[in-house]
Parts: C-alpha cells; structure tokens; sequence
C-alpha cells in the first residue's frame, strides 16, 4: 500500500528539486498596501491575480524551503518538521499544476481557487506542529545560545514568510471567490482602507476582558487616549484588521495577567491605559501597565521561541489554559508589525510596569511586506559555527583584588 502510494505521487515528486532549485533564484516581490488594493478594484482582475499568483507562490515557497533545507539534522528529521516539509512540497507541486492552464479559461480560475483554500487548510497547523519539532530537538540539545540564535533565525524568516503567503491566499480567494458575497463591504479582501485603530483597540480589550474575568474574576479598565493633529476624527489606517486585532489582544492579555498578578490583595486594579497616536510616518499604539515590569535581561526571552517553547500544560478538568506566557503569542505579534515595515518593542521598568509600543506606518504608500529572501547572505547565517563567544563571562565570584595592589 506504501509503496504503491509511493509510486504514484513519484513522477511529480522527482521534479520537484528541480523546481525548488529554478523558483529559489527568483527574490520574492514584495507588495504594497496599494497594489494589494489594486487587485481587488475596479481595474484589476481574477486572471492578473492568477498569473502573477502562478508564480509568485512557488518563488516565496521555494525560498523558504530552501532555508529548510538548511535545518540541522536533528531537527530536520524530527517527525513534525518532515511533515511540515511534506504540506510544502505537496502545496507546491498543486500549484505547478496551474503553469500550463489557460489564464482565459474560467474552469481554470474557479479550480484555482479550489485549490488556494486546500493549500491554506492544509498549513493551518503549521505553527504549533513546528512547535512540536522543537521541543523533540530540545530533548536531544539542551537550549544554548548558539541554538537558540539559529532556531529564532530560522522561525523569523520561516514565520515570516508564512504570514506573507496567507496573506496573498487570503486576498485572492477573498476577492474573487464568486459563491461568497463580501461579508464586509468596506474592506477589500482582508485590509480595511479606513482601518478606525481605536475600534480595534476596544475588540481585542474587550475579548482579553472576557478571558481574564474567566480566569481571575476580575480584570482592568481600559483608558484610551488618541492624539492626531487631525482634530475630532478618530484615527484611521490602511491595514488588515485581524492583524491588528491579533498584536493587541496578545498585548491586552500580557498586560492585564502582570496587572492582576503584582496587585492581587487590592482591590482597585490600575488602568490598562493606550495611547494611539498619529504623524505624519508613524502611527504608535502604546499599551502601559502597571503591572511590576520584567528585568531588562528577560525581555529578549520574551521572543524567544526556543524559550518560549514549553510541552502544552496538561490540563485536567480543574486547570485551564493561563491567560498568557505561554506559546508564540509576541514573537508572532512583532512579525505581523514588521510585515508591513512596523515593530512592536516592549520598554519594561522592573518594580512598575511596562510599556508595550506597536509601529505602524502612517502612509500606505510606506507599507511594503517586508519578505525573507534566500541568498548568500542567509546562507552564511545559518553557518555560524559553534565558536566561543567574544565577550567574557561575568563571574559570581569577584575575583580578589588584594594581591593586585598598585603602589601609590
Ligand atoms: C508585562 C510583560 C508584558 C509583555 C507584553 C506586554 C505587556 C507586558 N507586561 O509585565
């Protein structure tokens, strides 16, 4: 049965290095808010968007798989990271599929889409599966810095560059699938030209509110400030929503659990306060709680997917799941800010609380994906050799300077 499915699938399979190899030397071309609105106005069509998407898929998949490949061993060969593997080959050979069909055809238009959505479901898992790979690899390599530097290399560009290719899914089956009539008449596939920051802002709180309640039986208020030099009008962007919505609610859950937790005995919790601001190149969320900060030396642990990677906590029928500080949750959040040229930096006070701060740009004409390429230079990056580090370590005991008397 095995070998015959192997027989099978072989003739498409044997090519496939091929194509990887040829498709690997295109860069991916990066899009602008504009031309993701392009495709979706009057203009545009379904089969510009399917001859470019014919070829732009497996240039950013063969990128990526590129840098796979490129994997250690040991975590290469774990089971969930060959299976991930697998979903990207197959993903892969579904669309080569399309190169010879007809663009004019509207059989081949309607197929295509069929496709995109059994592409997009069958990645769904693709996060927490790679998660699994981890922690089997971190069985075999207890986490040093070399490993931890590598892995947090690899899921960056690797995460990255799964947001961006969602994303193009997302838009084409969004606009051209026939049988959906659009759901929100405003947006255009998944961005919203008239973004309103301040009603994502009260989604996600509210929705961390319920979660918090839930888990402690109490959660903060919000206070929300906007500041634009454009009075009166509530601040608005060209942006993708469920992106937005995805950072805050993360950045509402971290807050309100450190809240919570440093004030447990009293009974008036501080205020989440946020500030939204528009200039004329940014527009910043700032999301500030009183909840006791972090130490400075932990703040980079909270990126850290290798850190951050702990065996889903069993949970029995008294236990839920904590409210945050577990899973990918910021490290993903600051990749859907830097998708678009933004960043999401955390400035900690440990003993008062801390600021969580989410770039965005201003201008759509600024916001550009910004996309993992695979070259030379990322080839060296995963080539960085196991040598001793160039800084002493500090150690506990000072030594003792007794004997090192200088003479006056
Ligand atoms: C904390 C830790 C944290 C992470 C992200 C956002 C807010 C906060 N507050 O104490």
């Amino acid at each position: 049965m095995k070998f015959v499915r192997f027989i099978m699938k072989n003739a498409a399979m044997a090519s496939v290095p091929k194509h990887i190899e040829h498709f690997s030397k295109f860069s991916p071309s990066p899009l602008s808010m504009k031309q993701f609105l392009d495709f979706g106005s009057i203009n545009a069509c379904e089969k510009t968007s399917f001859v470019f998407l014919r070829q732009e898929l497996p240039v950013r998949l063969s990128n990526i798989m590129k840098e796979i490949n490129l994997l250690p061993d040991k975590l290469l060969t774990t089971q969930p990271v060959k299976m991930v593997q697998s979903w990207y080959i197959q993903s892969l050979i579904e669309i080569l599929e399309f190169l010879d069909k007809n663009p004019d055809d509207y059989k081949v238009l309607g197929e295509f889409v069929d496709a995109l959505v059994t592409i997009r479901n069958r990645h769904n898992d693709v996060v927490p599966t790679m998660a699994q790979g981890i922690i089997e690899y971190k069985e075999t390599f207890p986490h040093d810095a070399v490993t931890n530097q590598n892995i947090q290399y690899f899921l960056d560009r690797f995460y990255m560059s799964r947001i961006s290719i969602r994303m193009l899914i997302n838009q084409h089956t969004l606009i051209f699938d026939g049988s959906a009539n659009p759901v929100h008449p405003n947006t255009i596939g998944s961005i919203d030209p008239l973004c309103q920051v301040g009603d994502v802002v009260q989604d996600a709180f509210h929705s961390a509110k319920m979660l918090c309640d839930q888990y402690y039986l109490c959660s903060p208020d919000l206070i929300l400030q906007e500041m634009s030099n454009k009075k009166n009008l509530p601040i608005s962007i060209v942006y993708v929503p469920s992106h937005l919505y995805h950072m805050l609610f993360e950045l509402f859950k971290n807050a309100m659990r450190a809240t919570i937790e440093t004030h447990e005995n009293s009974n008036n919790l501080p205020p989440i306060q946020v500030m939204v601001s528009l200039g004329g190149e940014d527009m910043s969320i700032k999301v500030s709680d009183k909840g006791g900060g972090v130490p400075f030396r932990r703040i980079e642990n909270l990126f850290s997917y290798m850190y951050s990677t702990a065996p889903a906590p069993q949970m029995g029928e008294h236990t839920r799941p904590p409210l945050a500080g577990f899973g990918y949750g910021l490290p993903i959040s600051r990749l859907y800010a830097k998708y678009f040229q933004g960043d999401l930096q955390l400035y900690s006070m440990e003993g008062h609380g801390t600021d969580a701060v989410i770039y965005l740009k201003a201008l759509s004409t600024d916001s550009i994906e910004r996309l993992p390429v695979y070259n030379k230079t990322a080839l060296k990056n995963y080539k960085v050799s196991q040598e001793a580090d160039d800084w002493c370590i500090p150690s506990k005991e000072p030594l003792d300077l007794s004997n090192y008397k200088v003479a006056k």
